[in-house]
């Protein structure tokens, strides 16, 4: 194959706040001929995650930092175009960690680049409800939040790739779900599409008296995607024996020093009966990640489990696509079409 060109999203500096424009940099560099053991992916969609933030930005965390300079990290779905490996054939499907580009090349003996079949589900949601973000609500609820049927769980970030899932995983298991959304189209489609048992919009005036009449046998279990005014609310009313796993607090991903954020755990520390609550994330279950992907595989195709997805179109709009996700301009998993096969 002749030497291809290669489009990427490249960290310009690191933001202070939101993220602008100037903090990203697109560039242009060529993929060079394939060595033994390499196969060259082409990126069809890109995922868009909260937890990037967290990478441009130099604070510790519990992962590095992307470095000045190097393309954004990123889960992608693409395909085989090229391949020097007997385990891949051109036209093969995979997810990778592509990051913010079109072409990737991945050896064959790298654990994070996996086949996938869109004869099963399309392929997008390899990036979604039966990928990362359905991984991380299928353990965070079933492991970390521990449910008993008949108990009250309460999903923040509702509307979005991790908390859709884990209210109807919940609904599943027998428990009374409440969501919370922002605004009435996204409480609509929670409770109506989703079958949750009610949805509540916390940028409504009366939030904190609608979650109360929502939960009116308290709180059980609390998935913690937000932090920020919705966690104070969610914090008066745990029972006793409460769980809320910490999934993300999504509300400080922008601030300008988030070590000095008012987090969950200082939320919940505070309470006299404070809920079991940690942070988990969803690696810690690698080993078992085969069982999470074959349960929500079948649940998507069998239409047991919804989902909704934001399609951005190209790669060069993928910054401004990003910050969608903390403005909640995003409905369901956002995802960036890249190129066509
Ligand atoms: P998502 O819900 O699809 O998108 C983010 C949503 O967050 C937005 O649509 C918006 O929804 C809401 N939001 C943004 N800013 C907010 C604010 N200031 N206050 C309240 N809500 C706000 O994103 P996701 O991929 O499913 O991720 C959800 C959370 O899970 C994030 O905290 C993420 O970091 C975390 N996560 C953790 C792990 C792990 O392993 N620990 C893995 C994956 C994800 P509204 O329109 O409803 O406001
Ligand atoms: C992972 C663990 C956690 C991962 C993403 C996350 C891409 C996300 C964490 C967050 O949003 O806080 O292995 O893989």
């Amino acid at each position: 194959m002749s030497e291809l060109s290669n489009k990427s999203i490249v960290l310009a500096s690191r933001p202070v706040g939101e993220p602008t424009a100037k903090d990203f940099r697109l560039e242009t560099s060529s993929v060079a001929p394939l060595k033994d053991g390499e196969v060259l992916i082409k990126t069809l969609y890109l995922s868009l995650d909260p937890y990037m933030r967290g990478r441009m930005s130099a604070a510790k965390s519990y992962a590095d930092p992307v470095a000045i300079g190097d393309v954004m990290v990123a889960e992608t779905a693409g395909i085989v175009v090229d391949s020097r490996s007997d385990n891949y054939v051109v036209g093969d499907y995979v997810c990778c960690r592509a990051g913010w580009q079109e072409y990737f090349v991945s050896h064959h003996k790298d654990p994070m680049t996996y086949k996938v079949d869109p004869g099963k589900v399309p392929l997008s949601t390899y990036l979604g409800v039966c990928g990362m973000p359905g991984r991380t609500a299928y353990f965070g609820l079933i492991r970390e939040g521990k449910p008993v049927a008949g108990e009250t769980l309460v999903v923040s970030a509702a509307s979005g790739a991790v908390g859709s899932v884990v209210g109807q995983i919940g609904k599943k298991l027998g428990l009374y779900v409440v969501g919370i959304a922002g605004g009435e189209k996204k409480c609509a489609y929670v409770k109506d599409e989703l079958g949750f048992d009610e949805c509540v919009d916390y940028k409504s005036d009366n939030f904190g008296s609608a979650l109360k009449t929502a939960c009116p046998n308290g709180i059980d279990i609390y998935f913690e995607s937000v932090g920020g005014a919705v966690t104070e609310a969610v914090a008066k009313q745990f029972n006793s024996g409460a769980r809320a796993p910490i999934c993300g607090y999504i509300a400080s991903y922008n601030a300008t020093d988030i070590t000095k954020e008012r987090t969950p755990f200082h939320i919940f520390g505070e309470l006299k009966n404070p809920p079991e609550h940690k942070f988990f994330l969803v690696f810690d279950h690698y080993p078992d990640f085969a069982e999470a992907n074959s349960a929500l595989t079948k649940w998507v195709a069998s239409g047991e489990i919804k989902y909704q997805e934001t399609v951005g179109e190209g790669l060069e709009m993928a910054p401004e696509y990003f910050s969608w996700l903390f403005s909640g301009k995003n409905f369901g998993k956002l995802v960036v079409k890249v190129a066509d096969e």
